[in-house]
């Protein structure tokens, strides 16, 4: 097939109606601090167990169509000695991986940071596809202060998710292009709007710059929210407008899928904001979906516990929190439906 076709395909396996993305990329230090809460110690037999736990959910492809999954994870078997990518594979769920290989402070650009793993990443790419990998996905990330980010710090990120990105096409592999603006922060709903509309317009002007076929690319973006340390706390409706108003501004039409991360909202908040956006926008161009990891794995991995008898509970969960989040697609999403678990 030609690169084209490949990237075609893997967009069309990637959107479907009433589905989303399971983000299983933890790293070590960050698999470490979300088991560290549960009491489970992050060896790597561990962090096997939970991510075979995770994949094999029965009927997960009802509500997810791809998983992101850590390096380490592609080359692991499930008990049974299939790799995992294969187990994704099988449920209908396409297998991608997070490519960038964490951040630093950016120089000259106080409180601002950025993304490294740029180097070798073609190559790194080739192997990951032979390992079943079909899309990457590349976050930076920005903090909001009162300096923050800096024209320096939005430019440089923006150019290295750019980047990124024209590699991945280059090499058949659709990327998904992740700018966190940080929900950190006592800044009202207003100001995060405002940096998120900086931020985006700077992303998507580099991506045109470097040739980034748009229709080839997911976003994951994060929603326009009120600073977690801001007295008033904007509720769904008003991030559904936020957000909604700042995308249009900024998100050509060609981009065929928005899927959101969840940034550390509760499970619950993460699916009725992404219902509100739904239900109160019913026409928009792109799809609006998600892109969780928090929010769809806490009660799966509060659950588990590093207990294998608490693995179908768990299994469960997870499944029961993807499809909230599937009704969320088409904002058939009712806070009452959560006692349904
Ligand atoms: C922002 O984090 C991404 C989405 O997860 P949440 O919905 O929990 O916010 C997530 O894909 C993230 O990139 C991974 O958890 C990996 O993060 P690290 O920092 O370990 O690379």
């Amino acid at each position: 097939m030609s690169v084209e076709g490949e990237l075609q395909a893997t967009v069309a396996a990637m959107v479907q109606k009433g589905k989303g993305i399971l983000a299983a990329d933890e790293s070590l230090p960050t698999i470490t601090k979300r088991f560290a809460a549960v009491s489970v110690e992050a060896n790597e037999e561990n962090r096997r167990a939970y991510r075979t736990l995770l994949l094999t959910t029965p009927q997960l492809g009802e509500f997810v169509s791809g998983v992101i999954l850590f390096e380490e994870t592609l080359g692991q078997k499930a008990g049974d000695g299939v790799p995992l990518p294969e187990v994704a594979h099988r449920q209908g769920i396409v297998p991608g991986v997070k490519v960038d290989k964490g951040k630093i402070p950016l120089a000259n650009a106080p409180g601002d940071e950025v993304t490294q793993g740029l180097d070798g990443l073609a190559q790194r790419l080739d192997a990951y596809k032979a390992q079943g990998a079909r899309f990457a996905k590349w976050r930076e990330v920005y903090l909001i202060s009162e300096h923050n980010p800096t024209p320096l710090g939005v430019e440089a990120n923006a150019e290295m998710l750019a980047r990124y990105a024209a590699v991945c096409q280059q090499q058949g592999i659709v990327p998904i292009v992740e700018p966190e603006v940080l929900l950190d922060g006592d800044h009202s709903l207003q100001r995060c709007a405002e940096v998120t509309e900086v931020v985006l317009h700077a992303v998507f002007h580099a991506l045109h710059r470097h040739h980034v076929v748009l229709e080839w690319m997911l976003l994951k973006p994060s929603m326009v929210v009120s600073g977690k340390d801001h007295p008033h706390q904007a509720d769904a409706e008003e991030v559904a407008r936020a957000t909604i108003t700042v995308l249009r501004r900024t998100v050509p039409a060609a981009v065929p899928s928005l899927n959101f991360l969840s940034g550390g909202q509760t499970p619950e908040q993460a699916t009725a904001n992404l219902n509100a956006m739904n239900a109160l926008f019913p026409q928009m161009p792109w799809e609006l979906s998600f892109s969780y990891g928090r929010a769809l794995q806490e009660p799966a991995l509060k659950t588990w516990r590093g207990k294998p008898e608490n693995t179908e509970a768990a299994q469960r969960a997870l499944h029961f929190r993807a499809k909230l989040n599937g009704a969320a697609r088409d904002g058939r999403y009712r806070p009452e439906m959560e006692q349904g678990g």
